[in-house]
């Protein structure tokens, strides 16, 4: 059995936005919306651009029976303006094996938004990456087979590839259970994926006895690729906690920073979370609480950095930290 863990505090080096306040939630949002979370942040075309998971319509047998992907634009980063239509539903992506889209990330590269995202299918789950030249239109120009999702792309292509971080679902090899680790795929093209290979098991991470995930896409540094990360561990005494009967996780946000020029390479890991849940939003309200899910990282011009998460699967929150700081967590694995 995994070993239980012991109670987990968030780094003094990041202050949460307002002692912990959502940036969006669903009194944000101007179409049936209950839970807003799991956003993907970038800065485009002079402006913030937010894409968050929006899961309504919840069925009492913890699940929601529908959900999409909105839309938001912020001068600031974080006062936002949502836009009145969804930005995509599972209607949009034309296929019907797909039931479900979730969980979008957000990287520009050479002037282009491109988009990650997971879907789920009859089939099993899959990340798929596009692309969009105009916030509206959506070209897909990937998809997983499954099970993978938590894609995340680097902004620039290294050694003439593009790069992801993603993570698959083994099952069989690791025992039957979530063991789950983020690994890495290229690619010339943005379509065709390969050479992929493990970043970081598990059981490298010393606050997490369950799986692992990519979380923000990278940043680049001086030091290196800065990138988060989300842990989850389990305790079989947690029992209940927000509205499911047994939600015994906790996730919480982890930091590594990857060598600039071969990606595969960990310069450094932080040994302790860079948040975990500890706010109201955070630990006591919302869907399924404990859960703390990086999904955007802005570096700005003065070496401030702010972090988005999703909190409890209910609302997006934010935290600013310095750049060195976070750098300066990543510890020689
Ligand atoms: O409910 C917590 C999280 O569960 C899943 O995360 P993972 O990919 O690690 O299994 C996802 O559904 C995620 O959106 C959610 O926040």
């Amino acid at each position: 059995m995994a070993k239980m863990m012991p109670e987990l505090t968030s780094s003094s080096v990041i202050t949460r936005y307002q002692g912990g306040e959502p940036v969006l939630s669903k009194k944000d949002i101007p179409y049936e919306a209950e839970c807003i979370f799991n956003a993907g942040v970038a800065k485009y075309q002079g402006q913030y651009v937010m894409v968050f998971r929006n899961d309504y319509q919840y069925n009492g047998k913890g699940a929601f029976d529908k959900c999409c992907i909105g839309i938001a634009f912020s001068e600031d980063g974080v006062h936002w303006d949502v836009r009145k239509e969804p930005f995509l539903t599972v209607e949009d992506m034309n296929d019907p094996e797909i039931t479900r889209v979730y969980d979008p990330r957000l990287t520009v590269i050479e002037g282009k938004l491109y988009l990650c995202f997971a879907v789920d299918t009859k089939h099993g789950l899959r990340g798929g990456v596009a692309v969009t030249e105009d916030l509206k239109t959506i070209r897909v120009l990937s998809m997983t087979v499954p099970d993978n999702r938590n894609m995340v792309l680097f902004p620039e292509k290294i050694n003439g590839r593009y790069v992801r971080l993603e993570r698959p679902f083994p099952v069989y090899s690791r025992g039957g259970i979530d063991r789950f680790d983020i690994w890495m795929s290229f690619s010339e093209d943005l379509k065709y994926w390969g050479d992929s290979r493990l970043l970081m098991g598990v059981e490298d991470v010393p606050f997490a006895n369950d799986k692992i995930g990519p979380g923000a896409p990278p940043v680049k540094t001086e030091a290196g690729w800065l990138t988060l990360f989300h842990t989850v561990d389990i305790d079989r005494t947690r029992g209940k906690n927000g509205w499911e009967d047994t939600w015994q996780k906790r996730y919480c946000a982890g930091v590594m920073l990857l060598d600039l020029e071969d990606p595969s390479r960990i310069i450094g890991m932080s040994r302790e979370p860079l948040i975990a849940p500890e706010t109201v939003w955070e630990a006591d309200e919302g869907f399924r609480t404990n859960v703390i899910f990086p999904g955007g990282l802005i570096l700005e011009d003065d070496g401030t950095v702010k972090i988005y998460y999703g909190a409890s699967d209910t609302v997006e929150c934010m935290a600013t930290a310095k750049v060195e700081d976070l750098i300066a967590l990543c510890q020689p694995v």
